[in-house]
């Protein structure tokens, strides 16, 4: 596939100290997860927006835990795909580079990401309800889900919509897109809030924003340049470019 860099698009790399890169579930499309609003109707008709709330696992906490079940058996069997390496790899050629995901599938870590934060939670992980320690081992029950010690419904570690996120993660993200100068957004519908204002923040303090999307999203209008197509297949090319841009400064 054949992609026009413009010649500020290649300025702004070259020029680049920082670079924040946030995703979505767009970016795991390709290695076989279904995308957030994806699921919608693939379950037995759960809306996602809907099971993943605490109220949801206040009144039917079976139903939600059971759904996180069945997203966390998918993961073994799924691999990083060439939009993860690639960013990854980004990592290597910005002073300061910080990558911001909402996803809670791990697969970033598995492609060898490590300057990153996960603003959603992590699938892996599970806490009570109540007391909120991390359970590493889940406790062997019958009843589901398994209970904590102290007697709390176990859950999955990740944020739910009406939760607050992580306090010193969304900080660290918003502080990176206050002083980045390159902000990719890559496979999200910006829909979600507040991670869908990185953008802004990013935007109202200088930086250079490209998107990369399947298709436009509500806020394609912000953005320097948008990459319409697969993150696995521009990623790589977008990786290419910020080598040569780099070689070449
Ligand atoms: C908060 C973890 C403060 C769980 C997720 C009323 C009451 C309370 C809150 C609100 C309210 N109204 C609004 C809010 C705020 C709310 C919100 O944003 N709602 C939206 C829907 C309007 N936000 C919150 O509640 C957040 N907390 O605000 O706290 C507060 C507290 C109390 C009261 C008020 C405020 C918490 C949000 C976190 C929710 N948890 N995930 C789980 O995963 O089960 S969010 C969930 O959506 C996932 O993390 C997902 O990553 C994220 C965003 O979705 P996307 O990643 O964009 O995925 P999506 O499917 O939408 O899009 C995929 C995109 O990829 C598409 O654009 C597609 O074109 C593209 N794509 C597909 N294939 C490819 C591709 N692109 C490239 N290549 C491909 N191959
Ligand atoms: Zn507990």
């Amino acid at each position: 596939m054949s992609m026009v860099f413009s010649s500020d698009l290649i300025e702004a790399i070259r020029n680049a100290r920082s670079c924040l890169v946030l995703t979505g579930a767009g970016v795991s499309a390709e290695s076989g997860l279904q995308t957030f609003r994806g699921m919608e109707g693939l379950w037995d008709d759960f809306d996602p927006m809907k099971l993943a709330t605490p109220e949801a696992f206040a009144c039917e906490p079976k139903k939600v835990w059971e759904w996180y079940q069945w997203r966390r058996e998918k993961l073994p069997l799924v691999q990083p795909n060439p939009g993860h390496r690639a960013i990854a790899q980004m990592e290597k050629y910005f002073q300061n580079f910080l990558l911001v995901t909402q996803n809670i599938d791990g697969l970033h870590q598995r492609a060898g990401s490590t300057k990153m934060v996960e603003l959603h939670g992590n699938l892996n992980r599970n806490k009570c309800s109540r007391c909120g320690i991390m359970i590493e081992t889940l406790p062997v029950s019958d009843e589901v889900p398994p209970r904590c010690q102290c007697g709390g419904r176990i859950r999955p570690d990740v944020v739910w919509f009406g939760e607050m996120l992580p306090e010193a993660v969304l900080r660290q993200a918003w502080r990176a897109a206050e002083s980045a100068d390159l902000f990719f957004s890559v496979g999200t519908s910006s829909v979600v809030q507040p991670a869908a204002s990185l953008g802004l923040v990013a935007r109202n303090n200088g930086a250079f924003l490209i998107e990369v999307n399947l298709e436009k999203t509500e806020l394609s209008g912000l953005f320097d340049q948008v990459f319409l197509g697969k993150g696995g297949q521009i990623m790589p090319l977008i990786l290419e470019e910020i080598i040569k841009a780099k070689a070449g400064s």
